[in-house]
């Protein structure tokens, strides 16, 4: 198979790194050029254009620039190819980083020394130590186990929720609907790493929240949110810490993004937001695996890390 030309189709991000990466290696059309181009093979995409891979007559592969698939899934007219999501260990490490600076940030009890540093109080409060909490994990793919192994060598107790079994040394695992109660009992803190599909739309609602255990020296159960922000209710957030339900949440994805100006959120004193940036795409670390992955296919082998149709994920 001779060397495939690929479509950057890009929203929201400046494509310009990407497209001299890619360009190195390989001839590259840079989206709104390229609509019903037959030489066109591959498309690289976030958040492509509707329709406009349906145009392609001989697409073979779609690539994603992120771990998430959603926004390919958006297209009402995406042709029946092969999609590749992204795993790579730059992106991975990306996510433990921020799992592990909202984990301890919670855990240390960092909102309420900001509180008192601004008032000048010298007031050292009870320390728990890692074991006494349990860290829950929903979504135990790459990046959720990537998370589960940092925090198990932190000392934290790691649970951990996927929609198939998936043992792990160390972490008592749940999964399915079944598994999904008895997983929240046990967990104080609920990091939420799952994909946007059909079926996790809105599951980080009140009643979900609700069932969190908060028997512990936290003082509350805590919510950290890095899938995605359509898994989540905003507004059931905002109840339940305003209730007490949860005392804090650190949110880096939101139902609206970027998250709009009039939304609570921005200023509620529990909640801790960033913008979408557990874990960026880099261009340098993600360009060279994608190059790779092209061509190993048209020397005849399977494209890797392949997303499951029916899934969604
Ligand atoms: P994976 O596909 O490797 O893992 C997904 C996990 O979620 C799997 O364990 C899967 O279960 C589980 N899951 C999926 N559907 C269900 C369900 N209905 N019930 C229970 N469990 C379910 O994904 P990654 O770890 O690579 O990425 C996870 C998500 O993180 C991405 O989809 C993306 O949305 C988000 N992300 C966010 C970033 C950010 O910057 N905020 C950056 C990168 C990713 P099973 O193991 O059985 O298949
Ligand atoms: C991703 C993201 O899915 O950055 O990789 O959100």
């Amino acid at each position: 198979m001779e060397k495939g030309k690929i479509l950057l189709a890009l929203t929201g991000i400046h494509p310009q790194r990407w497209h001299e990466l890619l360009s190195a290696e390989r001839e590259v059309v840079l989206e709104p050029n390229g609509a019903n181009d037959p030489s066109i093979t591959y498309a690289v995409v976030w958040k492509q254009k509707p329709n406009l891979l349906k145009s392609l007559p001989n697409l073979r592969a779609i690539f994603s620039i992120g771990a998430g698939v959603d926004h390919v899934f958006a297209d009402p007219g995406l042709p029946d190819v092969p999609i590749a999501k992204i795993v790579a260990d730059n992106l991975t490490q990306h996510m433990v980083e921020y799992v592990v600076w909202r984990v301890l940030d919670h855990h240390r009890q960092a909102s309420l020394y900001r509180g008192q540093q601004q008032k000048k109080i010298w007031h050292e409060p009870p320390q728990r130590v890692a074991g006494d909490i349990s860290v829950g994990i929903m979504g135990l793919g790459s990046l959720g186990r990537a998370a589960a192994s940092a925090l198990l060598s932190l000392g934290f107790a790691v649970n951990g929720w996927s929609r198939s079994e998936r043992p792990m040394q160390g972490v008592s695992t749940y999964c399915g609907e079944a598994g999904l109660i008895p997983f929240l009992n046990a967990t104080d803190i609920l990091v939420v790493l799952l994909p946007l599909t059909p079926q996790t739309r809105g599951i980080v609602n009140y009643g979900l929240l609700k069932e969190l255990r908060r028997r512990n020296g936290l003082g509350g159960a805590v919510l950290i949110n890095a899938g995605r922000g359509r898994l989540q209710k905003d507004a059931d957030i905002v109840r339940a810490l305003d209730d007490g339900t949860l005392k804090e949440a650190s949110l880096d994805v939101f139902e609206v993004e970027p998250l709009p100006k009039t939304s609570p959120l921005w200023s509620h004193p529990k909640v801790f937001v960033t913008p979408h940036a557990a874990a960026t795409s880099d261009p340098a670390h993600l360009v060279p695996i994608m190059l790779r992955q092209m061509a190993a296919f048209e020397r005849g082998e399977k494209l890797e890390n392949l997303v499951d149709r029916e899934a969604g994920y």
